[in-house]
């Protein structure tokens, strides 16, 4: 028992990975703000903050690719957050809700891999 849990112990570092990278994306009306355009590749913590009057979602996908992921809507000084693996690319980001994206709720984001983030 005592050896099982040292090996345990012993991969825990590799297994939990570095840390993820984490995007603040601020929706008002109409826009988001980013805190970053540009993130590393792999787990990534996104979170939209509404500091609107009206009620925002956040779709974001791939350019090229065919998975949306989305943090569902969102009410004023509410919150909302998605974890996801993403690879590298550039990442559109939209409000789906109403005509939000043409009045100008839309973002691009950057996906680097980690060796070009190093840099
Ligand atoms: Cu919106």
């Amino acid at each position: 028992m005592r050896a099982v849990l040292a090996v345990l112990l012993v991969a825990l570092p590799s297994a939990t990975g570095p840390a993820p990278a984490r995007l603040q994306v601020t929706a008002l009306e109409f826009e988001y703000r980013l805190s970053r355009t540009r993130i590393v590749a792999g787990l990534a913590v996104i979170e939209l903050v509404n500091l609107g009057e009206d009620e925002h979602d956040l779709r974001l996908r791939r350019v090229g690719g065919t998975r949306t992921y989305a943090i569902g809507g969102t009410l004023p000084e509410d919150r909302g957050e998605l974890r996801a693996r993403l690879l590298p690319g550039r990442f559109r980001l939209w409000c789906s809700l109403a005509d939000h994206a043409e009045r100008g709720m839309r973002a691009e984001l950057r996906v680097v891999p980690r060796r070009t983030a190093a840099r």
